[in-house]
């Protein structure tokens, strides 16, 4: 079975630096081309990412990956587009597959049955619903007891791989299947669920929250992730063309407006300690991100002027939580 190459590519000892993009165009990546993710899905990418990040850190993924768009459309029976050792498990249990893997593979090595100075790394992959939801149980069990491990969420707001049902990370007013905007509400009515503090709330070495449309960033996290003895906790945004009802070709623009608007904001907690890794000059108004999607289309319909208000000012208040926390 081909692998990621365990050899590493670059230095990233100090202060993790991510190698210039040209340099790992040749990354042997853990996931083949020709899976069945939709045109324009960006959890592909991100996948890309992680790989790119670990062949640059010199390290071998083994991923356990919960069910959802990923896990469907890339191992679609019996093809397989994964070249990294790849765990199918329930909707529900990633962290705790992940779990067993990781004290299995330190057990062995104990016992001198696998050898010591291989660098890998073992990754739980989930989306929102396998994560903030369903799989959030098991993810706070592997939290609490500090397995050697990164989990991954990507964030897509919703369920998508089974048509587009809320969420606890749905955003407040987006339009899914199960409360889609109408005469009885105007959309979802509850607010985003914020993870990354629950997670962050678990006393881990590193949480951080990253977009693929700033792939250096991403990037220099899951280096330090990896790095990482103990559990990482990565909250990575994922636009969905199909769920958002949002071009195809905007995907890394979408991801882009996010984290300009304030919307996604990116930062990391080291050890308990809150960092902002980026403050935009100028805060674009929420506005400008939700143009992009139908999912928020009724917003803007005449009268409804207020929905975009109380979105605006469900982001304007984990702001200015988010700067608070830094000053701790
Ligand atoms: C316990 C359980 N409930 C429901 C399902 C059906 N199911 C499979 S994937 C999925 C949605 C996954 O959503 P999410 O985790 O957000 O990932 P995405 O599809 O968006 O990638 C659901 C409801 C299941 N497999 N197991």
């Amino acid at each position: 079975m081909a692998q990621v190459s365990d050899k590493p590519k670059f230095v990233t000892k100090g202060e993790i630096k991510v190698p210039p993009i040209r340099d790992l165009t040749d990354s042997r990546e853990g996931i083949a081309p020709g899976h069945r993710l939709c045109t324009g899905c960006v959890a592909g990418i991100i996948l890309r990412q992680m790989f790119m990040a670990a062949e640059a850190a010199g390290y071998t993924l083994v991923i356990a990956n919960a069910t959802g768009c990923v896990e469907v459309c890339t191992s679609i029976y019996p093809h397989t587009s994964w070249k990294v050792p790849w765990i199918h498990n329930a909707f529900e249990n990633a962290a705790a597959t992940i779990s067993g893997v990781e004290a299995a593979y330190k057990a062995l090595k104990r016992k001198g049955m696998l050898p010591s100075d291989k660098k890998v790394k073992f990754v739980a992959l989930g989306g929102d619903g396998g994560t903030y939801d369903i799989g959030f149980q098991s993810l706070s069990g592997a939290l609490e007891r500090g397995h050697d491990f990164i989990y991954v969420c990507y964030d897509n707001e919703a369920y998508m791989n089974t048509g587009i049902q809320r969420s606890s990370a749905t955003p407040r007013h987006a339009a899914t299947t199960t409360q889609p905007a109408g005469k009885v509400i105007p959309g979802k009515p509850q607010p985003k669920k914020w993870m990354p503090e629950i997670a962050a709330a678990h006393g881990i070495p590193y949480v951080a929250q990253a977009a693929p449309s700033h792939f250096n960033d991403f990037m220099r996290k899951f280096i330090k992730a990896l790095n990482t003895k103990g559990p990482s906790y990565l909250n990575v945004f994922c636009t969905c063309p199909r769920g958002w009802r949002a071009k195809e070709e905007e995907g890394i623009l979408i991801s882009r407006l996010a984290v300009e608007t304030n919307y996604w904001p990116l930062f990391e907690v080291e050890d308990g300690k809150w960092k902002i890794n980026y403050k935009p000059k100028e805060r674009k108004p929420i506005e400008e991100f939700l143009k992009k999607q139908g999912r928020f289309k009724h917003m803007f319909k005449p009268g409804n002027e207020y929905l975009i208000k109380e979105l605006q000012e469900d982001v304007d208040k984990r702001w200015e939580r988010l700067l608070k926390l830094e000053q701790l």
